[in-house]
């Protein structure tokens, strides 16, 4: 923490994480994130909803507060946003914090700036500062909304620092939000998302010897576009034994699992649900395919390639920085249904291709997002903001 005159003990500052519970990757990264940081002997809280899966199957010393709110009748849904402020008001007042680190606009945005106003309320000494950490949907959907747009501005600039989990991502919420009409422009800094390495890494055992087998992890929400992927899979392998096997649940998974009926192709198409042993299942497929129309960074496909499988993914948002075309996989123009098919043909039936694909893929995921690298990143910038807090 730092400590009463101001100074910054390396290793030992009070960090409040903030995220969703959910299978999504903006909890998969704030969880890897907040263990990572509690591995480096940081006091790390987390705070959300309910218990995120990532962090449930870890023994990492990490506290989390699963904030719900209490019912009341007047009340439709338990304000949530609003138990986790108090939440980490709570934690700062017994402990203190430096951090508080929002991930995901809303409502964690907002949950951490109202802590930081609050917090003089409930101990002595400097608030604690807030970053927000940007992640897609928080700006690319959930932002265009008119009803959530002026409180996400605001939010975004009460935060101390923005920042994006890519270059793309980063534009945009740039050019969503700013220049405001005082020609305010403030900073999105651009940290990666990450990938343990050592977690997701390629497989020990001889290859499989069957047919190929092409994988999907996702939330199956309409931008991921899973019955269109499935369509395009059976197509591109009409006629072999390649299998796909989808991993993750949500509202288009039923449309999904009837598109591989009525094609026909039910034996060749299994449909998983949400699983928590990902590195296994990642490491036993072939090839890798995302179909989003939006995908400020994709995570799951990063995971895939530390495995050393490479992707088959169209060229939209902050992809492109993760994926390179002819290198780690195949990327196609996002509307080009034939040559998204054509990739996939070429990724399932080029055994040689899709071996050298992979092993630059678990390349580039060791080499640009290792997660020393980039926990490493979001402890500077921690450590540059207390410091700029001291300035008078
Ligand atoms: O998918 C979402 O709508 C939300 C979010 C999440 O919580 O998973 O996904 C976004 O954040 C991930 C982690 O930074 C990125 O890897 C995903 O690309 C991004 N999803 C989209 O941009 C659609």
């Amino acid at each position: 923490m730092a400590s009463p005159d101001g100074d910054l003990q390396a290793g030992s500052l009070g960090i409040g994480v903030l995220c969703h519970p959910t299978y999504g990757g903006s909890g998969v990264v704030a969880s890897e994130l907040a263990l990572a940081l509690a591995d480096r002997g940081h006091r790390v809280h987390l705070f959300s909803y309910a218990v995120p899966p990532r962090l449930a199957r870890s023994s990492g010393a990490v506290e989390v507060h699963v904030a719900q709110g209490a019912p009341y009748p007047l009340f439709e849904a338990p304000p949530h946003d609003l138990a986790i402020t108090s939440a980490v008001l709570n934690v700062h007042e017994a402990e203190g914090l430096d951090i508080v680190h929002a991930h995901y606009a809303l409502p964690h945005a907002m949950s951490a700036v109202l802590a930081g106003h609050a917090a003089g309320g409930v101990r002595s000494g400097p608030p604690p500062r807030v970053v927000t950490t940007l992640h897609g949907t928080d700006i690319t959907l959930v932002g265009r909304q008119p009803s959530y747009r002026p409180l996400l501005r605001y939010a975004l600039e009460a935060s101390h620092a923005v920042t994006a989990v890519s270059e793309d991502l980063a534009m945009r919420s740039m050019e969503a939000f700013y220049p405001r009409p005082d020609g305010a422009r403030p900073e999105v800094e651009v940290v990666p998302n990450f990938v343990n390495s050592t977690e997701f890494c390629p497989s020990t055992a001889p290859p499989h010897g069957g047919p190929p087998r092409a994988v999907h992890v996702s939330n199956f929400r309409p931008v991921k576009r899973v019955p269109w992927l499935v369509e395009a899979f059976i197509e591109a392998s009409s006629g072999t034994e390649a299998r796909l096997v989808l991993i993750g649940d949500g509202p288009e998974r039923d449309h999904s699992v009837a598109r591989a009926r009525e094609l026909g192709a039910a034996e060749r198409v299994s449909f998983l649900g949400e699983r928590d042993v990902l590195p296994s299942l990642l490491t036993d497929a072939d090839v890798f395919l995302l179909a989003s129309t939006e995908e400020s960074f994709g995570l799951s496909a990063l995971e895939a390639m530390a495995c050393g499988v490479p992707v088959v993914a169209p060229r939209v948002g902050g992809i492109p920085e993760v994926v390179s075309d002819g290198v780690t996989g195949w990327l196609s123009a996002p509307e080009d249904r034939d040559a998204y098919i054509a990739d996939v043909r070429e990724a399932l039936n080029d055994p040689e291709a899709r071996e050298a694909r992979g092993a630059a893929a678990r390349e580039a995921a060791v080499e640009r997002f290792s997660l020393d690298r980039v926990v490493a990143r979001y402890e500077g910038l921690y450590t540059r903001l207390l410091r700029e807090g001291e300035r008078p």
